[in-house]
């Protein structure tokens, strides 16, 4: 093995939000250690994202923050880039589908799939808004799915159902900026003809050119749309943030941002050769009779693009190769929740890194990574795992068994001696351990591969336990120790980079983890009298005031209430404990760690001015609250909400998520009782 080539992507974020932990082990942390990995084992391994930075998600959070699309997306990037590199993850190269080398890839992409004749065009009616003066594309319209019926869904996809939706789909459609109801207008737009490859398709999934590690799922939702029969799809929109549709006639439309994005796999691996100075080296990957292995790392809901349409428009396109492997993750929720932006219910990748080690993230995250099903981010576990597993286990074994040659052997590794049965079997787990990890990374089970190496971990305390060195002669079990410990290192560098590295150099090993091979994993290149160097602790234990401290600052107050849960009852005189007022709003700031909340200084009245914080950001705008009277509980006791003190909570109706705010009917003295 080892040799082959590899083009590794993870799905390309949209550079309108930061990145959760769901997104992180959705598909960027998976890649990254599948890449790692796949360079241990000697094979030639480009890894590649880049921001999404086009569509309906930029410009509508452009417009919410009341700032230019490109401004929203050079935050963004560079806020991904900041947390992926604190996360360990370690693109090759991480682009940004605005630019211009995508531009040019994308205009001739649709150029010759426009010769190969599978684009028509067609005039169509969509939904337009009379007040705002223009077409609604995808995510500016929102209605009732046709499939399954869930309300207030976006025009591109049902998140209920998944189902892929275009916007004139939608029933009892709504403009989601100003909640109108469109009208429909004609329109023309390019189609891309899916219809056409519904054959090609089917046979390439059934064809023995993908990966035998393709999940199930994957493959017989793509045969199950195909049967249903696939419609052709416009692939141009009304709107002017984008990629311009490139001929004749096409003014005021730019691509489907579902079009150009896939096509930034390519356009980045063509930036990153350029970056190297070898502007034709990312044909080795994209070109040629599948010499390269196109492996595609994506969340849940990106399947239906990277199984069906991205591999029909490669067809129809015909230069480039088609994907090897479409590994795929389900959603994680938080503390038993869905995982929901709006409600600020979610814990930022840049937030717990801020808190907590890089590799001990990783570690859980690896652990509960949702391969199969939809898994659960828990705080308290997360403090369990670490401590217990990552720490208990194999932090315990590597130290205990460093720290013991440093103290009691000089810090020299031993000879090895005479071998007894026990020692026999333990160095059959050394020689096992790489294979058996490898195999599961070979499969894709990057959660099952983490537990194995943990389990060799474990293998290693109890043999330890066992032979009990502290008592007297027993320099063969140190000998073996400490070579399972260089072996564990390698083991432990696609999954925990930061503390294998570490390993290492408590080895006192010449150069870097990196640059080893997998399969000398397996062997035990530690010889007698080698020299280790300084040994100290590998990892820091989570301890009960850092969680209780990170839910405080980071998750909001009152939630983890499930909504179903049936309110407790309450009497009456406990409900007048509740000290309802009317308060004014005098001033609004933003909060300074935390990109949904407002600070409001309100006055009260008789009980003085004070500030709160609160979670309107997104809905409302700063104009429209100065002056405005509000309802807010005024005895409740301070808290600090990310860092800032509240003192009070305004009330808002929940509407779908959306807060609206609640007021008195005519302007009212400041501090007036309510009852
Ligand atoms: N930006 C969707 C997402 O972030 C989209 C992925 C594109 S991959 C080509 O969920
Ligand atoms: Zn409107």
């Amino acid at each position: 093995m080892g040799g082959d080539r590899y083009l590794v992507t993870a799905a390309l974020p949209y550079a309108n939000g930061p990145i959760h932990i769901g997104h992180a082990i959705g598909c960027y942390i998976p890649a990254d250690v599948y890449t790692r990995y796949r360079r241990l084992r000697g094979d030639d391994v480009v890894y590649i994202c880049g921001t999404d930075e086009h569509g309906t998600p930029i410009t509508v959070s452009a417009e919410k923050e009341g700032v230019s699309p490109r401004e929203i997306v050079d935050k963004y990037h560079g806020m991904h880039l900041e947390a992926f590199k604190a996360a360990g993850v370690e693109f090759d190269n991480f682009s940004g589908t605005a630019r211009e080398i995508h531009y040019e890839l994308s205009q001739a992409f649709f150029r010759k799939v426009d010769e190969n004749g599978y684009i028509h065009r067609e005039t169509v009616e969509r939904p337009y808004c009379p007040s705002c003066g223009r077409f609604l594309p995808d995510r500016y319209v929102k209605g009732r799915c046709p499939d399954c019926g869930s309300e207030d869904e976006r025009g591109d996809q049902c998140e209920a159902c998944g189902k892929q939706l275009e916007p004139h789909e939608l029933v009892d459609p709504y403009c989601d900026i100003c909640r109108e109801t469109p009208e429909m207008r004609e329109t023309e737009h390019w189609f891309f003809e899916l219809s056409e490859l519904s054959d090609k398709l089917g046979e390439w999934l059934r064809s023995g050119k993908l990966s035998s590690s393709l999940p199930n799922n994957a493959r017989n939702f793509a045969l199950g749309w195909i049967k249903e029969g696939l419609k052709d799809r416009a692939i141009t929109r009304d709107m002017t943030w984008g990629i311009p549709v490139p001929v004749e006639g096409a003014d005021g439309k730019v691509l489907y941002v579902w079009f150009d994005a896939p096509i930034g796999y390519i356009s980045s691996t063509k930036e990153w050769s350029e970056g190297r100075g070898e502007p034709g080296l990312w044909k080795d990957y994209w070109l040629g009779e599948n010499d390269c292995k196109v492996v595609h790392f994506i969340g849940k809901d990106n399947i239906p693009f990277h199984i069906v349409i991205w591999p029909a428009m490669l067809m129809a396109e015909g230069s480039y190769n088609l994907p090897w492997q479409v590994a795929s993750n389900e959603f994680l929720n938080l503390e038993g929740r869905k995982m929901s932006t709006s409600r600020g219910w979610v814990i930022w990748l840049h937030d717990i890194l801020e808190e907590f080690e890089a590799d001990a993230v990783r570690y859980y995250l690896l652990s509960i990574a949702p391969e199969t099903s939809d898994s659960d981010f828990k705080l308290e576990e997360f403090q369990d795992k670490v401590n217990k597993e990552l720490i208990g286990t194999l932090g315990n074994f590597i130290n205990r068994t460093l720290t013991f040659i440093k103290s009691k052997k000089d810090g020299v590794v031993p000879n090895m001696g005479v071998l007894e049965d026990l020692d026999k079997d333990f160095m059959n787990d050394i020689k096992a351990c790489s294979k058996d990890v490898g195999g599961e990374l070979e499969r894709f089970k990057l959660k099952h591969a983490q537990d194995t190496l943990l389990h060799y971990a474990q293998k290693g305390n109890v043999y330890f336990q066992n032979r009990e060195p502290w008592k007297g002669e027993n320099d063969t079990s140190l000998y073996l120790c400490a070579n399972l410990c260089r072996s564990l290192a390698i083991l432990m560098h696609p999954f925990l980079p930061f503390s294998a590295e570490k390993v290492w150099k408590m080895l006192g090993l010449e150069g870097g983890v990196a640059e080893q091979t997998w399969d000398s994993a397996g062997e035990l290149r530690l010889e007698g009298r080698h020299r280790i160097g300084e040994v100290s602790a590998l990892y820091s234990k989570i301890e009960d005031d850092s969680i209780a401290e990170f839910k405080k600052r980071y998750l909001p107050i009152g939630e983890g209430r499930g909504k179903e849960e049936v309110k407790e009852m309450v009497d009456y005189e406990e409900f007048n404990k509740v000290d309802l007022r009317v308060a004014t709003v005098k001033k609004i700031e933003d909060h300074p760690n935390a990109d949904k909340l407002v600070l409001l200084t309100i006055d009260v009245g008789s009980l003085g001015e004070r500030q709160i914080v609160a979670g309107i950001k997104e809905a409302y705008k700063s104009e429209d609250l100065v002056g405005r009277q509000i309802i807010v509980v005024a005895n409740l006791k301070p808290a600090k909400i990310r860092g800032v003190e509240s003192n009070g909570m305004l009330l808002a109706a929940d509407e779908d998520g959306n807060p609206i705010l609640l007021q008195p009917d005519r302007k009212v003295k400041p501090g007036s009782r309510i009852h």
